[in-house]
């Protein structure tokens, strides 16, 4: 059942009662507040030399050759390494998390601007990079292919050369739905809609860039990696395939970082680098990329060039969405998503709707851009999905002449038909949309909106009202049929009580920000009921950590929450056994109040967790088979996704002379069922709202025709800041998930995932006087312009 009320707060600030979800500020803010993060860059060891790439000007050239000599003789120099040097080794070419292969550094041909193409180690950041500056290479210049549209064209450059036998630039086709019954209902529908719809390419801009410090010891034959990952145990298992270094010899530390948001997954040419100068050089070996080799060269997001359709009955049902997709990868397929799924979760772009029928065709193609794909709080591609979905929405709204919000009220999928197979097959757990929605439209004040909007347009001002109604898949996933490269997504947990009661769980995921030193102790506390404050997580060290395979696609709580769940209660449960024997009765004559084992109808006995946690280190008997400590490990494969779902409205007013789009308000219900601690969600969502006004109004990497990235500092890519963003207003509902043990489903991208919709859908709507269906993002005052004009620049 949905509810709309927040569980009472008992637990404030650090106080020490031993309770669990709940408001409850951060404990990892101290450290961060005081400046005593821990970051990459500030990893210094004795000795460590320091690492800089040189990159590609040029989009696409043939390496004639590369002069390093004076680079060697520059002062304080120790290497200067080539594509060619590492081919000798075998290491110039690495697997992708997509199965296709990506140049460390380019022995052939450089395929993006800003591409790895020779590094220098020096001792000192300074020298390594003047160095760079002598290094001659002589490149024999190539077309490029910036356009996806032209990427398939007969006399379009093969970019992949590499690849045997390729003469195109095809990157690999998919489809799912069913074409012909989706066909059917096209043909006998009232009304079709159809809208072309691009999703440009974004970056997710961290605070901190990537980075790596390498420390191979010879003598161990131990390699130690402190770098910015999200996925430290993945990034491990392949470093050891690749670089034949044994696996229990690597160790893989992510200390704090700065901001992944899904930057930080890709295993990035730099630090395979590092990995490599420290081998040679018998140094340690930092390698920090600065800010435009951030924005050119990793893990972009988006580059969906996408058309939607959708057929109706004149009434307002929604029947049928078929969308075709052309899809730019870049110059390497360096996407991460689960194998069998190479456009990520797209199939939910059947949205949170009740159709008869979907599908979707896609085409993927390389260009001579970045690679990368999945990233920037894309829940795997559910971001390109839910625009679609619900820009499209609209688009049959405007043709129905129907309300948006009711067109959407009218079509959603019932809460009886949970858990609901979608006809693109994924299974929503559970969801109750309606309530969601209305609590939005209750929160927005939506009627009288609309009366604000015709008494504005009387007067020839500009007001929009944007809607959009997002469900997510998050929670990667069941190992049946989800791995990385052949790794299963499950995630270890482990749990020990150290004998005065304070505990430490270790997480097989990682933090970018999310606060997980705080809301997995919280997990925990609420099933053992030691306090949070009592309870340390460790994350982000492959050696002292169990397996899992990282924190991306909102995946650590739908699945190493669960874990944490479960591995708290099995430390309960043998914890119950031996308070049975403490207080020597059954244990069915047990009972548990969080924190204590009291013993029924007499509840003067009892014994507190902290008491056992004694006993079970302590002297004296234990009850028979009982071993002594008191600590459990599990690994845990959920069976399936979540779907969180939400409603966001969001108003905007559209300057008639200069086209500038302000956010005036932005209202956001998210339903992540059962919350763990409500200020550190609203972080999150405030967060990608944020994000989303970043994607709709500012954010966009560009390319000039020679494939120049025009996005490459922060003076080109606009990022917001809190002068463009409102102040958030936001609501939820819980509805929980049946499988996941605490009910609990992922929220971390969820805001980023709904909003640009919802303000596109806004500035849409403010424009409609103009006889505006659609504008592609971003929605720059120039793109308003040119919109209002009838004269949509092609993006
Ligand atoms: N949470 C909660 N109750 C729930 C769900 C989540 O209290 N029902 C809390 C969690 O305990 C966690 C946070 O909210 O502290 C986010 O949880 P979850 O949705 O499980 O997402 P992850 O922890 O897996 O974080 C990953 C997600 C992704 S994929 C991107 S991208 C992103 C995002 O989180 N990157 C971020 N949010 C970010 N926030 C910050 N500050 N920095 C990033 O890099
Ligand atoms: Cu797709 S960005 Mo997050 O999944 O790390």
């Amino acid at each position: 059942m949905t509810s709309v009320h927040e569980r009472v707060d008992t637990f404030h600030d650090n106080d020490q009662k031993p309770v669990g979800h709940g408001r409850m500020l951060r404990k990892e803010d101290p450290r961060f507040l005081r400046g005593r993060g821990r970051y990459v860059d500030d990893i210094q060891l004795p000795g460590m030399l320091h690492l800089a790439i040189l990159r590609s000007p040029v989009a696409h050239a043939r390496i004639v050759g590369i002069d390093t000599s004076a680079a060697e003789a520059s002062p304080g120099v120790a290497a200067v390494v080539t594509g060619a040097m590492l081919a000798e080794q075998g290491l110039a070419w690495m697997p992708t998390l997509s199965n296709d292969v990506q140049a460390v550094l380019a022995t052939d041909k450089v395929r993006f601007q800003g591409q790895e193409v020779a590094f220098v180690v020096a001792e000192n950041r300074y020298a390594a990079r003047d160095a760079l500056e002598l290094i001659d290479v002589e490149y024999d210049v190539l077309d490029p292919v910036v356009d996806a549209r032209r990427a398939l064209a007969p006399d379009a450059p093969v970019i992949r050369d590499d690849l045997e036998g390729k003469t195109n630039n095809h990157c690999f086709d998919w489809e799912t739905g069913d074409e012909a019954a989706t066909a059917a209902v096209f043909a006998r529908a009232d009304v079709v809609v159809s809208q072309d719809i691009v999703y440009p390419r974004v970056h997710p801009a961290p605070m901190e860039t990537c980075g790596a410090v390498a420390d191979f010891d010879p003598v161990e034959g131990k390699l130690r990696l402190w770098s910015t990952t999200q996925a430290p145990h993945a990034h491990r298992t392949l470093y050891a395939l690749v670089a034949g270094i044994p696996e229990h010899k690597i160790q893989v530390i992510s200390p704090d970082i700065g901001g992944g948001f899904g930057n930080k997954v890709p295993i990035y040419p730099g630090y395979v680098c590092a990995i490599v100068a420290s081998i040679v050089t018998g140094k340690p070996v930092k390698w920090m990329e600065d800010r435009s080799e951030n924005l050119v060269s990793t893990g972009f997001a988006r580059d969906y060039i996408m058309r939607g359709e959708i057929a109706a009955t004149r009434d307002g049902r929604i029947l049928a969405i078929r969308t075709n997709v052309l899809a730019d990868h870049g110059a390497f397929n360096g996407t991460a998503a689960p194998v069998k799924y190479p456009a990520g979760f797209f199939g939910v772009f059947t949205g949170s709707y009740d159709l008869e029928a979907a599908y979707c065709k896609m085409t993927a193609v390389y260009t001579n851009k970045a690679p990368g794909g999945v990233a920037y709080a894309c829940s795997f591609r559910i971001t390109e999905a839910v625009y679609l979905v619900e820009r499209i929405v609209d688009c049959l709204a405007d043709e129905l002449g129907m309300d948006p919000a009711e067109l959407r009220l009218k079509n959603f999928i019932r809460p009886e038909q949970f858990p609901y197979t979608t006809k693109t097959g994924w299974v929503y757990d559970s969801g109750n949309y309606e309530p969601t929605m209305r609590l939005a439209m209750q929160m927005a004040g939506y009627d009288e909106l609309r009366r604000e909007q015709a008494a504005k347009r009387a007067r020839g001002e500009l007001m929009g009202i944007g809607i959009a109604f997002f469900t997510e898949a998050v929670g990667a996933g069941p190992r049946k049929d989800m791995d990385i490269l052949g790794l299963g997504m499950a995630d270890g947990c482990e749990l020990r009580v150290h004998p005065t009661g304070k505990a430490v769980v270790r997480l097989s995921v990682q933090s970018q920000g999310q606060g997980h030193e705080t809301t997995f102790a919280q997990i925990v506390a609420e099933e053992i009921g030691i306090p949070p404050a009592d309870i340390d997580v460790v994350h982000g060290d492959t050696d002292n950590t169990p397996f899992g395979l990282g924190t991306y696609g909102s995946r650590s709580t739908p699945v190493s929450g669960a874990a944490a769940a479960l591995v708290a209660r099995k430390v309960r449960d043998k914890a119950r056994i031996i308070a049975s024997g403490m207080l020597e009765v059954s244990v069915a004559d047990l009972e548990w109040e969080k924190g204590a084992f009291r013993v029924k109808g007499d509840p003067g006995r009892s014994v507190t967790i902290q008491d056992v946690a004694m006993r079970a280190h302590g002297a004296g008997d234990l009850p028979e088979g009982v071993e002594g400590g008191l600590e459990a490990q599990i690994c845990y494969n959920p069976s399936n996704l979540t779907y969180p779902h939400g409603a966001y409205i969001c108003v905007v007013d559209v300057d008639p002379g200069t086209a500038q789009v302000t956010v005036r308000r932005f209202v956001a219900v998210d339903d992540c069922g059962t919350r763990i601690n409500p200020m550190i969600i609203e972080g999150q969502v405030h967060g990608g709202l944020t994000d989303g006004v970043g994607m709709a109004l500012m954010e966009m990497i560009a390319f000039d025709e020679d494939g120049n990235c025009l996005g490459a500092s922060l003076m080109d890519y606009l990022i917001p800041t809190a002068l463009e963003v409102p102040d958030w207003e936001t609501g939820f509902t819980v509805t929980p998930s049946p499988h996941h043990p605490i009910g609990a489903k992922g929220v971390g991208e969820s805001a980023t995932v709904g909003s640009p919709p919802a303000i596109v859908n806004a500035v849409v709507d403010a424009l409609k006087p103009f006889g505006v269906r659609h504008a592609d993002m971003p929605l720059t005052p120039s793109r308003v312009w040119d919109a209002m004009r009838g004269n949509p620049r092609p993006p």
